[in-house]
């Protein structure tokens, strides 16, 4: 119904109606993240002024410690996911080891892993970054503390998945497992409000994203896709457009309702690349998938990678489907520069 404003609790609330054994806990949940998300939201459009109310690590003039952006989106996440009696362990990209629910509160039946503010060494040059998060069930017996192996599961296995972007509006973008759906923040009456139902990847894009100064440090295959891709063809629609931020989100946003392809392919530098299996890969995968595209690291479906350790890395080729195959074809040999 045009003019309707469908808030992201509605919508949830209505995907859920479809699941007779429902209890609410998961709306809980994804209200929780919501909450988080806009106060990060918030503290994120004030990052320039901090240098005036005081610099990091300093004390501000309320008296406060001022924290590091990606340590406070850290925090604000654990603190409103860790009491409400839904989650039952948690990990981070800023942690160590897995984040145990404080004694006090009661458990739940989900595992939520996320990365509080990826991309945030750009944030002193006002560049967009995002939150990152994946949802899901526990393996290990209901009632007692959540465990490692609950957050070492494929990412299959994910009940939901969503990023946060704080771009020129807020954004959130969620899938669970029926189609991806993005709302805006309306900073008005700070709510998420659908703006992107439904959301598909173009079956074939335009885009590539890679940082191109790793070229010498790639294997052979990724040399030469990336070679084919700027050759000049109409009939193929080449050269492809190249579009890197550096800030994964802002990337794979701009890529998803574009189309495209972001590539982080394994280097001799860094032999997995960069990016991290359970904050990063897994929950883009599973967005981008929902979208009707396609991740792989280079052999393997992303989804289908048992992690072995939390902070695992992992090479990454997402996008549009046409593009991601093209890509995987040159890794296996089936295709080499003209
Ligand atoms: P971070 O988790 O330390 O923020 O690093 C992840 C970021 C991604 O946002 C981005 O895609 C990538 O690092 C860029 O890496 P590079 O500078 O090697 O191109
Ligand atoms: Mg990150």
């Amino acid at each position: 119904m045009s003019g309707q404003i469908i808030t992201l609790t509605r919508h949830i609330i209505e995907e859920q109606r479809k699941y007779p054994e429902a209890t609410g806990k998961f709306t809980d949940l994804m209200n929780d993240i919501a909450f988080a998300a806009k106060l990060i939201s918030y503290h994120v459009n004030k990052a320039g002024l901090m240098e005036i109310l005081g610099e990091t690590g300093n004390v501000n003039v309320q008296g406060e410690v001022v924290k590091k952006l990606d340590v406070f989106a850290n925090e604000t996440l654990v603190k409103a996911l860790d009491h409400n009696g839904h989650t039952c362990v948690m990990a981070s990209e800023e942690e160590e080891d897995i984040i145990s629910i404080p004694e006090e509160y009661p458990l739940g039946k989900y595992v939520v892993v996320f990365d509080p503010l990826d991309g945030s060494s750009n944030i002193d040059a006002n560049v967009s970054v995002g939150t990152i998060f994946s949802i899901y069930n526990r393996v290990s017996p209901d009632g007692r503390p959540g465990r490692l192996e609950d957050c070492l599961q494929a990412g299959k296995r994910q009940v939901c998945a969503g990023y946060v972007i704080y771009g020129s509006s807020t954004m959130l973008v969620y899938t669970t497992g029926n189609g991806v759906h993005g709302f805006t923040l309306d900073p008005s009456y700070g709510e998420f409000v659908l703006s992107h139902p439904n959301i598909r990847i173009p079956k074939k894009g335009k885009i590539y994203s890679v940082n191109e100064s790793y070229f010498e440090f790639w294997d052979e295959p990724i040399k030469q896709y990336v070679q084919y891709i700027k050759q000049v063809d109409g009939d193929t629609n080449r050269p492809m457009n190249s579009r890197y931020i550096g800030s994964l989100v802002s990337d794979f946003h701009r890529n998803l309702l574009y189309g495209g392809i972001f590539l982080y392919p394994p280097s001799i530098k860094a032999p997995s690349g960069k990016l991290r299996l359970l904050y990063e890969a897994n929950p883009l995968a599973f967005i981008v998938e929902q979208a009707g595209g396609k991740a792989i690291d280079g052999k393997r479906r992303i989804m289908d990678i048992v992690p072995e350790k939390l902070h695992q890395r992992v090479p990454l080729f997402i996008g549009s489907e046409d593009d991601v195959k093209m890509v995987e074809e040159f890794i296996e040999g089936k295709r080499k520069l003209n």
